[in-house]
């Protein structure tokens, strides 16, 4: 695959042996934990496995690539002089502005010189005896420390599909979350791009401008919207800017951890049809994944979900000049956004293209990868490229791709074989001080993840400065509450139609991965509520030890 680590940040730290806490990754969360956790005095040692900052935003450098919360939203919100200075330029920003603003962080606050990239961890060991983590590094480096902290994203770990003869093709292969950092030109080529949720429906258009001839290999149908992506007015930059900490605000006590999108009152069931088309109209025209909240129920109840969804069926319809191709590129077994509802700019319009060709491979399966391309059920599809743009071990691949244990034995792979097991997201019980940054269990991938990020870190450096004030060392969920937070968020997501799909939040795209969704569904705002209270009460449902 080309798309290895690369890029130009140097190592510019020796790693330290011995800390206080070590945070695994370098994304928005391990430099943002980074940044708390220095003011707080701590000795810090971040390691990333990339070669410099920004984690989704380094690794995610296909065509089309960019955010799908509003970039003015989609930002830190912890320093107002950052908010104030940085200029978004378009309403969601692509990868190359997201990474610059993360670059642009880094070396604001002077963050690059705890960060050891290049590295990757593969094993933190919890010693029952001294209280302390040791972290071992693919280099054989071994850092000593008493807090580990896994900021090592939900969607890090890309995921290849399992199809026979994967490496024999002798053209170029890329997976969207692994793209290389020189810029590839695919104009004159055979392309063929096997994945069409989020990362397939944005890099498709884009390919399909450069590509002499393009063959999209798709599965499951389906549903995107457009995004209504624009250029940002320098009126309306100053106009958030200006009410920006109010903005801010209401994103945290929000659902979404978006305070633009709307808090929907009303029942699909209770509008009439020409109510509800036009307020679908209304939302789709708007654009945003706040389509599935035009009503309170279009999660919640099958005939609700399915009006959202032949609406938004309709749309696709319309989209795609030849009807028998529109029927195909139509998701017809799905409910709307029990899947991640995609944001797209010409992705179905790209289809209406001469050199564009849907290869619809539920009905002709792709039976293997040769050494000339695809080769289904029915045809051999020679290609010059090759792109797999199908997602992510999410959520738990990259905490499981580390090997971790304590001394007594307990492994956490061995814990979590029928699922993540957490309390809150944030600890799991049996391994003392060890946090997760939007683990299972906590809002996560059903929010604007950076606020869900910034609510975590605060709680997490909250938590060790308690700790530390109190002359603490240790802590730990206990087995009830983390039973307890276990059974809550899977009553909260049993009220859902989420369970019904065969989604990655189900970890369903996954062979063997437990189907459990894994997300909490409850709220950000509820969810903060919680955290807050917890930590207020002193800490319930943790045993902390001096
Ligand atoms: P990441 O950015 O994933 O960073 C984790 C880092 O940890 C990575 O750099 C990885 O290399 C490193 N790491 C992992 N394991 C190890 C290890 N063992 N050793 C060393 N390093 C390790 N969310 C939204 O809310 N809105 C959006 O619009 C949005 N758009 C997205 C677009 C794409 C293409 C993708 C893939 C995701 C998107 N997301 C979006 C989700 C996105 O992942 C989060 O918003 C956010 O960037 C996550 O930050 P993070 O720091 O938690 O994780
Ligand atoms: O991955 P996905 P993604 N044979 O898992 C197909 C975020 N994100 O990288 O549905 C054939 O959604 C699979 O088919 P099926 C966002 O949270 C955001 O696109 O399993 N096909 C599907 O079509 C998103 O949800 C943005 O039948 C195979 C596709 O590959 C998450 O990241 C942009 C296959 C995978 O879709 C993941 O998105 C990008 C196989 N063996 C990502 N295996 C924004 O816009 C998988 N597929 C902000």
């Amino acid at each position: 695959m080309s798309g290895q680590t690369h890029g130009s940040s140097e190592e510019l730290t020796a790693l330290k042996s011995n800390v206080d806490v070590v945070v695994v990754g370098a994304g928005f969360a391990g430099l943002y934990m980074l940044y708390r956790l220095r003011g707080l005095g701590l000795q810090v040692q971040v390691i990333e496995a990339g070669s410099d900052v920004g984690g989704t935003w380094f690794w995610n450098r296909y065509p089309g690539a960019r955010c799908d919360v509003e970039s003015m939203e989609y930002s830190y919100s912890f320093s107002e002089e950052l908010q104030q200075e940085w200029d978004w330029t378009e309403r969601y920003a692509t990868q190359p502005e997201i990474l610059r603003y993360i670059n642009h962080v880094a070396d604001r606050f002077d963050l690059r010189r705890d960060v050891q990239f290049n590295t990757r961890v593969r094993s933190a060991i919890f010693n029952e005896a001294t209280g302390r983590w040791t972290v071992t590094t693919d280099k054989g480096q071994i850092v000593n420390t008493q807090f580990c902290v896994m900021a090592t994203g939900c969607l890090s770990a890309a995921k290849p599909p399992e199809i026979k003869g994967r490496d024999l093709f002798k053209g170029s292969t890329y997976h969207t979350g692994l793209w290389p950092h020189e810029p590839v030109d695919f104009t004159g080529k055979t392309v063929g791009v096997i994945g069409t949720g989020s990362s397939g429906v944005q890099t498709i258009p884009e390919v399909a401008k450069q590509a002499h001839q393009l063959f999209v290999f798709q599965r499951t149908p389906t549903f995107s919207l457009p995004a209504g992506n624009r250029p940002l007015k320098e009126a309306e930059v100053q106009e958030i800017k200006q009410n920006y900490i109010d903005l801010r605000k209401r994103a945290k006590v929000s659902p979404t951890g978006v305070a633009s999108y709307p808090l929907p009152t009303l029942s699909a069931l209770e509008a009439t049809p020409q109510e509800r088309d036009l307020a679908y109209e209304f939302r789709w025209q708007a654009g945003g994944t706040a389509y599935t909240r035009t009503y309170k129920d279009i999660m919640l109840l099958a005939a609700a979900n399915e009006t959202a969804a032949d609406f938004a069926r309709r749309k696709i319809q319309s989209r795609v000049k030849n009807p028998e191709l529109a029927e195909k590129l139509t998701p017809r077994d799905i409910y709307i956004g029990t899947k991640r509802l995609c944001l797209d700019t010409q992705y179905f319009e790209t289809f209406n293209k001469d050199n564009v060709s849907l290869v619809d491979i539920r009905s002709t399966p792709i039976q293997e990868i040769t050494e000339a391309g695809v080769k289904t059920s029915v045809a051999e599809y020679k290609l010059d490229a090759l792109i797999y743009a199908t997602g992510f071990d999410a959520i738990t691949g990259a905490i499981l791709n580390i090997d971790i244990r304590t001394s007594s034995g307990l492994t956490l792979a061995e814990k979590w074989r029928a699922g993540p097991l957490t309390y809150l997201g944030l600890m799991t019980a049996g391994f003392p001080n060890l946090f997760m940054v939007t683990g299972p269990g906590s809002p996560s991938v059903l929010s604007n993840v950076i606020v869900s990020i910034e609510q975590h870190v605060e709680w997490i450096s909250d938590c060790i400065q308690h700790l530390t004030a109190n002359s603490c060392a240790q802590i730990e969920a206990t087995q009830a509450a983390e039973n307890n937070w276990v059974a809550h968020v899977n009553q909260l997501a049993s009220a859902t139609l989420f369970l019904n799909a065969n989604s990655w939040y189900m970890g369903a795209n996954v062979p063997g991965k437990p189907r459990v969704f894994m997300p909490y569904v409850g709220g950000v705002g509820r969810y903060r509520e919680e955290c807050t209270a917890i930590a207020n009460n002193g800490y319930t449902g943790f045993d902390i030890k001096k």
